[in-house]
């Protein structure tokens, strides 16, 4: 099956609830791109990437929709099978994975199509029907958050991460201890997330201050080389997620031992492809990670639930969606939803979402 038609499109998603606040930038509004191919058979395949605003990773949406237009005349013609197609774009295009993980999911949803099989079949299998999922609370005030974080564990979330960073460190401070005791002899898990924000002072006055509340710090500081100075003097176990930008790092730092998990994004890795592997290399090291991206709707929510459906559930930290921030669905019956802090896997074949006819308006590029 080869491409034939290659079309970009882009979507507005209004932030429910106003704002989402992260150690170093607050977001609003977020534009999704979406890939549609056609294959020569006729069928069609959509694939995601929405970056969380242009300061979360090297990526932001008007640079995923140039690398597209760079790529598109080049992938008309090329073979759908991941392996062929990685290196057909790579041989377009250096780097950009963000980019090219939207014509890879498209890729995989097209195949899972042709097929008749799950986007999780292609992945090698399905565990589970129904993956965790995890709440993750924006920058706030100790007493909101804690809040928050009451309703979260009522709902059934069996994680909550809590975002830190961005303010002084005593209020980081109070805010983990006050959502601590809310978690506390509940069985509810925690992940504190400074998303490259603090300095590595800040980061062991947090760790050491509240050493007696159980959670996992989470890319704390920008830098692998921050996180190795401070991973010795943790009282917590660390976990990298912006720093992993793609298979190279994750094997590197599984290897060392330099980190205890990660928070794993499919479009900063490049697609489900290399997300494949990202899985494998932290199962041969018994290392915990999450399947998520960063923000966008219905087809990048049913991969990341997806890939969390193959990863061994010992090990799923969970799979985090942007659906509790977004209003409606690309697919209003099959559109992917949290219950209970729970996501059901959607059936295939391909991803199993289809967005509606004209749902994104007219293409932004097309070839
Ligand atoms: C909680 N997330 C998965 C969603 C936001 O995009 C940030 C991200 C993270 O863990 O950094
Ligand atoms: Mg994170």
């Amino acid at each position: 099956m080869k491409i034939a038609e290659v079309h970009v499109h882009q979507h507005g998603l209004p932030v429910r609830g106003g704002a989402y606040k992260m150690g170093h930038s607050e977001v609003r509004f977020l534009t999704s791109t979406l890939v549609r191919l056609v294959a020569d058979n006729g069928l069609v395949g959509w694939g995601e990437t929405c970056p969380i605003g242009p300061l979360y990773a090297e990526a932001h949406a008007a640079g995923a929709v140039a690398a597209l237009r760079e790529m598109g005349p080049g992938l008309l013609g090329a073979d759908v099978l991941p392996v062929p197609l990685h290196r057909r774009m790579d041989g377009l295009l250096h780097g950009h994975r963000y980019a090219k993980a939207a014509v890879d999911i498209a890729a995989h949803d097209l195949l899972g199509k042709h097929l008749g099989v799950s986007v999780s079949d292609l992945l090698g299998g399905a565990l589970v029907d129904r993956v965790p999922s995890y709440a993750a609370l924006g920058v706030g005030p100790p007493d909101d958050t804690a809040r928050l974080a009451a309703e979260k564990r009522a709902e059934g979330y069996p994680r909550l991460q809590v975002k830190i960073g961005g303010r002084p460190v005593d209020e980081d401070v109070a805010a983990v201890r006050k959502v601590g005791e809310v978690l506390r002899g509940t069985g509810v898990r925690l992940a504190v997330d400074g998303n490259r924000s603090l300095g590595t002072r800040d980061a062991l006055l947090l760790s050491r201050e509240c050493a007696d509340v159980p959670f996992v710090l989470e890319q704390p500081c920008d830098t692998l080389d921050e996180l190795r100075a401070i991973r010795p003097l943790l009282a917590h176990p660390l976990y990298a997620d912006e720093s992993s930008t793609g298979l190279d790092v994750v094997v590197g730092a599984a290897g060392t031992g330099l980190v205890d998990g990660f928070g794993v994004k499919i479009t900063r890795v490049g697609g489900l492809h290399p997300m494949r592997a990202v899985r494998d290399v932290c199962a041969a090291r018994n290392l915990p990670h999450t399947c998520d991206d960063s923000w966008g709707g219905d087809i990048i929510a049913a991969a990341c639930a997806h890939v969390g459906a193959t990863t061994r559930p010992e090990l799923l930290d969970g799979v985090w969606i942007a659906a509790d921030g977004i209003d409606g669905h690309y697919d209003d019956e099959h559109g992917v939803r949290i219950d209970a802090g729970h996501i059901a896997v959607p059936r295939g074949p391909g991803l199993g979402v289809e967005p509606a006819d004209g749902r994104f308006g007219d293409p932004v590029a097309s070839c």
